[in-house]
């Protein structure tokens, strides 16, 4: 088909973000290198039976010896913004003391990389990589930690604070919550409710604590939280569905941004937590002044709408992806973003993850046929015009992943990158949807 005339188009603003986005543990490898120490998601993916085909993040997509060329495909694509994570583990292997110096050059190095070829970096400060050390000693269960977050953070703010623009601090607190301690699938795997709700309590209050240490020092980065946020509609009409719908809300979506953004734990919560949960219990007074202090931006990822019907459960209403988890619903991203700018701005707006696994495969003639990725991106930005059209803030857009990866508990089955991963090689091939991202950054319109 002859492309869409110009005037059909649909043009992003000046600027704007054009980006991807990765995780540590999830692109590094070189787990034992340059002091790095044991994260929970070593212990995780080494024991027996919680990895599919029993991967581990070993070797990854061994992006800490290929960065270099990871930042060459970075700029070949036009990206104007990166958003990594850093491990933890390298910059403090025990997860307390001094600064690791050869994890921080690591950083610094892909930093420098990043200016050097025109990107802006955004460094997430936790991607779920928690030092095996402090899980020994309670993890996110116990208070400390938060406390220790934000000395980590300080760490990092010292040493590359006046080269990263953009800090989000912790990606998805929700997931730790209900993956780590409802359903037990991700890192550290246990399935303990009444324990998952004071783990959100203490990832908030980590979270508020690194906020107040970036503004001690004298840095002009920005700052914010990095959620992913599910619409949550009612499966039908009926006044239960929508009572049941709006307390689905309150776990998915409000309990993080009242919290963060407004200073308070949705009541509809807290009254179904009870006074006796281990999470109420835990509140002490100022923290939710911690917890609310000022930000400079809200990251939204979005992946999946949630249906959900008068008894509380959820049900499917659209296809999904190679993700069982995941409907495909691009008006899901309108719907999300007009919400936030609604409740809880004006405040500037990122992206920070969008995208889908496909069943990539590395062609005879050497390409990747990725056409899903395609549709679903488009169709995805499309909507986010859409937001923007309507008066949404949004200043960037990144794509989940720029490279396939280990997706966690799904390990290296599901491919989600722009750019595929030939894992017995290490080689790099780009997808048809990286040559179509590139073209869509080149005219600055879909
Ligand atoms: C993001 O999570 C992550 O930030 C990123 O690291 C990840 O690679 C990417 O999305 C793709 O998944 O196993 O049935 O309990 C998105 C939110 C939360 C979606 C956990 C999958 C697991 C569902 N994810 N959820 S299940």
């Amino acid at each position: 088909a002859p492309d869409p005339s110009p005037a059909a188009r649909l043009p992003f603003p000046q600027d704007f973000g054009w980006g991807a986005a990765t995780s540590a543990y999830q692109i590094e490898g070189a787990a034992k290198e340059d002091g790095r120490g044991e994260s929970v998601w070593d212990t995780f993916s080494h024991a027996p039976g919680r990895i599919r085909n029993g991967d581990t993040g070993d070797v990854a997509a061994d992006h800490y010896h290929r960065y270099a060329e990871d930042l060459d495909l970075m700029r070949d694509l036009g990206l104007r913004s990166y958003r990594f994570s850093i491990s933890w583990p390298r910059i403090q292997p025990d997860g307390t003391g001094a600064a690791n110096q050869r994890g921080l050059d690591f950083y610094r190095r892909l930093v420098d990389g990043l200016h050097e070829r025109g990107i802006s970096p955004m460094a997430t400060l936790f991607h779920w990589d928690l030092p095996q050390a402090l899980q020994n000693t309670g993890g996110w269960e116990s208070r400390d930690v938060a406390q220790r977050f934000a000395d980590y953070a300080a760490i990092l703010f010292d040493a590359l604070g006046d080269r990263v623009p953009v800090w989000l601090t912790i990606n998805e607190p929700k997931t730790v919550v209900q993956n780590g301690y409802l359903t037990g699938h991700h890192a550290p795997g246990l399935r303990d409710p009444d324990a998952a709700y004071l783990v959100a309590h203490h990832l908030q209050l980590a979270h508020g604590l690194a906020v107040r240490a970036l503004r001690e020092t004298s840095s002009t980065g920005r700052i914010g939280p990095a959620f992913n946020l599910h619409p949550c509609y009612p499966a039908d009409g009926s006044p239960a569905a929508a009572e049941a719908a709006r307390l689905y809300d309150g776990y998915e979506n409000r309990i993080y941004l009242d919290s963060a953004l407004k200073g308070s734990y949705p009541e509809d919560v807290l009254a179904d937590l009870g006074p006796d949960s281990r999470m109420v219990r835990g509140i002490r007074d100022g923290d939710l002044e911690i917890i609310s202090a000022p930000v400079d931006l809200l990251a939204v990822q979005y992946y999946t709408p949630i249906y959900v019907t008068a008894t509380g459960s959820t049900v499917r209403r659209w296809p999904t992806s190679e993700a069982e988890w995941q409907q495909i619903y691009p008006d899901g991203m309108y719907d999300i973003l007009t919400r936030v700018t609604r409740d809880y701005g004006p405040i500037p707006l990122t992206v920070t993850e969008n995208g889908l696994p496909t069943p990539d495969v590395l062609a005879a003639d050497g390409t990747v046929e990725d056409t899903g990725r395609v549709t679903f991106l488009r169709d995805h930005l499309a909507a986010a015009h859409r937001a923007v059209t309507d008066g949404v803030p949004l200043e960037s857009f990144h794509v989940w992943s720029l490279l396939d990866n280990f997706e966690w508990a799904e390990g290296y089955d599901q491919r989600w990158g722009l750019i595929y991963v030939d894992y017995a090689t290490q080689r790099r091939v780009l997808k048809r949807s990286a040559h179509w991202y590139r073209q869509v950054i080149a005219d600055n319109a879909l």
